[in-house]
């Protein structure tokens, strides 16, 4: 039976692109596969966080990922923090993972940018995208210096380019007369990179890896995710590959699973950048558990484009397109023939609000009844974390015997 992990972080609250994104497809996958589903409140640590509030907000994600259809008979849901081979098995990934390959972590250099007060925030990510350049010209042109080519190549190319950057790093600001330019060019651009990262956490650097470990840990084949989780996915799926070619089959590869539309719901006041829990406004995000009257409110707000034509073309329309998507995505429809439909914003912004509000009213509904038995929540979530500690202590002795550490007892 195909296995589906997939996980959200207590980060904030959740919205519709989580519920388009992910939430609506692991409901669909607990029938027919095999699904755990975790609230990752780890991750959550990676940036400033309340810790008064954190396990309540762990306990209302709970409550949404109920509210919004998983049922703890067809499925396993539980606390990432309550299952430590979570963090052990990324201790096992971290020492498999290169920093290059972290430091290419999109999500890194956006969050790492946004924490970064000194620093304007174009000249970090201009930082960190010269840094990986130059790093890729170096290590293209010292690849066969490297030591770990060999098995790194074994494994697939996309590892081996990986893990020869690291090396090449070094070996190009050493003596390579051709490459000395390109190498000082990265060293300078990977400096800036440091400064303007200096008050990120490691975690956030991490995070990624620890990621990776929830998933591999639970035998995945299929991970559920919006499509701004693709770049951590095809690490998890590099990481694996490299264990399995150095120390022996241990991992499956995982695929991510991401939905044909409503995987980047866009912000609402700025449809450049995609909704999220911690960053957007209030108003460019609609929450799940919005009222009806506040989520009209924020789509007829919601910014659009500048001409009055109704059309699905994200890089010239970004607001109009986000509309007609996340309509597509509430009604099984489809975001260019639904734009033909309309000659204004004004019908569309009503068409999508209506979509929304019928979308989201049975959710606010059962998340009432599952927020007033705090005890059945609990119940559900310790069970859940016994079922997923049986598969995770199995992959990791697994995976810690096949890298040679000494079994206990
Ligand atoms: N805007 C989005 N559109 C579609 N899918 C999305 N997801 C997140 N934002 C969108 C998907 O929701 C799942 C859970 O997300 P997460 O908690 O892992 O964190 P994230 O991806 O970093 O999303 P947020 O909401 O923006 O959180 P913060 O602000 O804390 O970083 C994932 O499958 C994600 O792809």
């Amino acid at each position: 039976m195909t296995r589906v992990l997939s996980g959200v972080q207590p980060s904030g609250d959740m919205h519709i692109g989580n519920y388009l994104g992910a939430f609506r497809s692991w409901v669909a996958s607990q029938a027919e596969h095999d699904s755990f589903y975790c609230i990752v409140d780890l991750h959550a640590l990676t940036s400033e966080h309340d810790r008064g509030t954190l396990a309540d907000r762990t306990l209302a994600a709970a409550a949404v990922l109920l509210a919004v259809g998983l049922d703890p008979a067809q499925c396993t849901l539980f606390v990432q923090s309550h299952v430590p081979e979570h963090t052990q098995l990324a201790w096992l990934l971290e020492c498999t993972a290169t920093m290059g390959e972290l430091r290419r972590m999109t999500q890194f250099k956006e969050k790492t940018r946004r924490a970064t007060a000194e620093d304007p925030p174009a000249s970090a990510a201009d930082a960190a995208v010269e840094a990986d350049a130059a790093v890729d010209a170096d290590a293209s042109a010292s690849a066969s210096a490297s030591a770990d080519a060999a098995a790194s190549a074994a494994a697939s190319a996309a590892v081996a380019v990986a893990v020869e950057t690291d090396a090449a790093v070094g070996e190009a600001s050493a003596a390579q007369p051709e490459t000395a330019g390109s190498g000082r060019r990265a060293a300078e651009a990977d400096e800036r990179v440091r400064d303007a990262s200096g008050a990120a956490r490691v975690g956030l650097f991490t995070y990624p890896v620890l990621m990776a470990a929830d998933i591999l840990l639970y035998d995945a084949d299929r991970v559920p995710v919006g499509d701004d989780q693709r770049q951590h996915l095809e690490l998890a799926r590099t990481l694996a590959s490299r264990f399995n070619s150095r120390y022996g089959a241990t991992f499956v590869v995982p695929q991510a699973a991401v939905p044909a539309v409503g995987a980047r719901v866009m912000d609402l006041q700025d449809p450049t950048r995609k909704m999220s829990k911690s960053v957007s406004s209030p108003q460019g995000t609609v929450s799940v558990l919005d009222p009806p009257d506040v989520v009209r409110r924020k789509v007829r707000r919601a910014v659009t484009d500048t001409d009055r034509e109704v059309r699905h073309d994200p890089d010239s329309k970004p607001g109009v397109s986000n509309l007609l998507e996340l309509l597509a995505a509430a009604t099984s429809g489809d975001p260019v023939e639904l734009a033909d439909r309309y000659q204004e914003y004004g019908a569309l912004k009503d068409d999508v609000a209506d979509a929304l509000v019928e979308l989201l009213r049975p959710v606010r509904a059962r998340y009432d009844l599952v927020m007033a038995d705090p005890g059945e929540l609990r119940r559900v979530l310790t069970d859940g974390a016994g079922r997923a500690r049986q598969v995770a202590a199995a992959t990791l002795a697994r995976a810690s015997t096949h890298m040679g550490l000494l079994a206990a007892g």
